[in-house]
């Protein structure tokens, strides 16, 4: 099937939220676009990869966002257009450079895009990204559904050129992740020369608190000319004008709004305020909206961003109606239409049931039975999480705190492991260990995966070395970035595009800092746990040691396995000769072993087991063995990225 990203103008096609955005940027004629995974972002990089070549646009995953905010402000301030794109607790790591850039500005059009994740679906907080804009002075914009991401993108990029600004496009997981009809309403262009030129202008371009200091006169000009001169389509629309209760919505939050509008007819009883320039709002409009106003309601997912500032136009203006919000309109979580609509419903001062009242749709009667996540059938992490802790324990490593970090892995936390006592951020495992071993007086192991010690390991590494913070730092590298779909980083030696680049390795980095590192294959158990005990004794003599535990995501072998048509091994207990002690399912908690109600030995899913092997390697009576022929040679999709 044709990719959808490349259909000609006209063409409806059915796009993602991400995907939405991706077309419009290739339609925008960006050249460069860089971006760390991160859920709900992922896909825009991902959808752009793919037709990357094709549209003569250089896109890689970069190790970190601030990293890929640099890569594509470097682009934009040599004249050409460029987007970035992050998840929300992203733009904290590229804050830094945020913030300088929105002083120096941009030669061309330059999007930076942050998924938030309301209701942290899979995140460690739900911050309102749309503080940033106010914390930088750049505008965000706010799209509602993912058509309006697709039109608003294009928009974005003509708003950056016109003020030389980086712009923030904010999405939500909901308009991120839903798919929507689009009929595309521009080309993408191929075959083009993307070069740039960089102009010199050390007063722009250099910092320096002098510089700096006119810059900033420069942005609050900027800001203000946005605030008096972008209130208008396509940043704000005013819908059915005139009426004295007024809503105002922003995001995600204005298609709720619509829609409990129609379920209680009253699209005729309120003024709605459509804001899809939340940062900075325009004033001029909402004024004069307000001017005529008896009440008002303001409706926005998570934090009051667009209700402070309509309190603070009325105010200033010195209207006395009353503002709602926050009030009526959760501040944590996802909004929903039963949310949205009983809020609505009571502004309005509508009586009677809500539609779902007035068919009887009750709580689902049947809950679905909870499903805690659990680490895949032959997940490197399991063998490793064992290896670790029963080294531990024959080194007389005592009592150790594992501080964690954000990945797959972080699912070691539960029993049988526990080898995460803390996950705040990425870096966080070896950065909070340098402090924690200050602090107290156990052993103190930084668990970190090879994406995450990429992105932000590498400076806690070299702090411990340098502050003689006496850690053990484990990085579990299964040659991918597993949690967001398997992207590659720098220690695959695999570019975006799928192209061999140099491939950078944890354990040569660490060595070069100070550490003595043991790499291991965790498959081969016996061996590794004797790797691990002689780490943990020299670092109990006082050494520097860190543990590379190399063996690939089991989703990824699986994968490759079916495609070269490799048969991988397959591993059964042999029922005479279990004696059901149940050590295999007690220490590998593998999802594959299952006891059948009332039985009482386990037995291994077939079709769940991909042959780690682990827990062939833990039975003391040797009860579980490969019953299969796997190809000679199978290993090698364990160990080579
Ligand atoms: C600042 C930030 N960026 C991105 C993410 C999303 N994210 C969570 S874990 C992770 C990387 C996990 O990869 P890795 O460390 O290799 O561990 P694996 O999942 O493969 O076990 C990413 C990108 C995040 N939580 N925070």
């Amino acid at each position: 099937m044709a990719n959808p990203l490349l259909a000609g103008r006209g063409s409806g096609v059915l796009l993602l939220g991400n995907e939405a955005i991706a077309r419009a940027a290739l339609e925008s004629g960006i050249c460069v676009a860089a971006a760390y995974p991160g859920t709900p972002s992922t896909e825009i990089l991902e959808a752009i990869v793919e037709v990357a070549e094709q549209c003569s646009v250089y896109v890689e995953w970069s190790v970190n966002e601030k990293t890929a905010f640099e890569v594509a402000y470097g682009a934009a301030i040599a004249g050409l257009r460029s987007l970035v794109a992050m998840k929300h607790v992203g733009l904290n790591v590229a804050s830094d450079i945020l913030m300088s850039s929105a002083y120096a500005g941009v030669e061309a059009g330059f999007l930076v895009v942050t998924a938030d994740d309301p209701s942290m679906h899979s995140s460690q907080n739900e911050q309102d990204n749309r503080w940033y804009g106010l914390l930088s002075h750049l505008p965000v914009i706010e799209p509602s559904n993912p058509r309006d991401a697709y039109e608003l993108t294009k928009e974005s990029y003509a708003l950056s050129e016109r003020y030389k600004i980086p712009v923030i496009l904010r999405t939500t997981t909901r308009i991120s992740h839903t798919r929507m009809p689009i009929v595309l309403s521009g080309e993408v262009a191929s075959g083009r020369n993307c070069r740039g030129v960089f102009r010199q202008d050390l007063s722009r371009w250099v910092l320096v608190p002098g510089n700096a200091r006119r810059r900033k006169l420069e942005l609050v000009k900027t800001w203000t000319s946005i605030m008096e001169k972008e209130g208008k389509e396509p940043f704000i629309r005013i819908i059915n004008p005139g009426s004295s209760k007024v809503i105002i919505a922003s995001g995600i939050a204005f298609s709720y709004v619509r829609e409990a509008l129609n379920l209680l007819n009253a699209v005729d009883k309120a003024t709605v305020i459509k804001v899809n320039m939340p940062v900075p709002l325009p004033r001029a409009p909402v004024k004069k909206v307000l001017e005529s106003a008896s009440e008002v309601l303001v409706v926005e997912e998570l934090d009051p961003v667009v209700e402070m500032q309509v309190k603070d136009i009325a105010q200033t203006e010195g209207y006395s109606i009353r503002i709602r919000g926050k009030d009526l309109i959760p501040l944590n979580y996802e909004l929903s239409i039963e949310s949205v609509y009983s809020a609505v419903k009571e502004f309005l001062g509508i009586e009677g049931k809500t539609p779902w009242e007035s068919i009887g749709v009750v709580e689902t009667p049947t809950p679905i039975p909870p499903r805690p996540p659990v680490l895949c059938a032959g997940c490197p992490h399991r063998l490793t999480f064992y290896i670790v802790k029963t080294a531990a324990n024959k080194a007389g490593l005592k009592n150790p705190v594992y501080t964690g970090d954000i990945g797959c892995y972080t699912l070691g936390y539960q029993k049988p492991f526990e080898t995460q006592s803390t996950c705040f951020e990425m870096g966080g495992s070896i950065g909070v260990a340098n402090g924690l071993v200050k602090a107290i007086d156990n052993p103190v192991i930084a668990v970190i995966g090879d994406s995450t010690f990429f992105h932000a390991g590498l400076p806690p590494s070299i702090n411990a070395v340098y502050n003689n913070a006496h850690i053990i730092i484990l990085v579990l590298d299964n040659l991918t970035t597993a949690m967001t779909g398997h992207q590659p980083h720098p220690g695959t030696g695999i570019s975006a595009t799928g192209k061999k680049t140099t491939r950078i390795l944890p354990e040569k980095i660490l060595e070069s800092i100070g550490y003595r590192v043991y790499v291991i294959n965790p498959m081969k158990t016996k061996e590794s746990i004797e790797a691990v005990t002689e780490a943990f004794r020299e670092y109990k003599n006082g050494g520097m040691v860190a543990i590379v535990s190399r063996m690939k995501c089991a989703l990824e072998v699986a994968r490759e396995a079916r495609r070269s048509h490799v048969t991988l091994p397959l591993y059964a207990v042999i029922e005479d000769k279990c004696t059901g002690c149940m050590a295999c399912v007690n220490l590998t908690a593998c999802p594959a072993l299952i006891v059948e109600p009332g039985a009482k030995k386990p037995r291994i899913m077939s079709d769940l087991c991909i042959g780690c092997g682990l827990c062939a390697s833990i039975c003391p009576y040797r009860a579980i063995i490969v019953v299969n022929n796997p190809t000679p040679g199978y290993e090698k999709l364990w160990w080579e990225p």
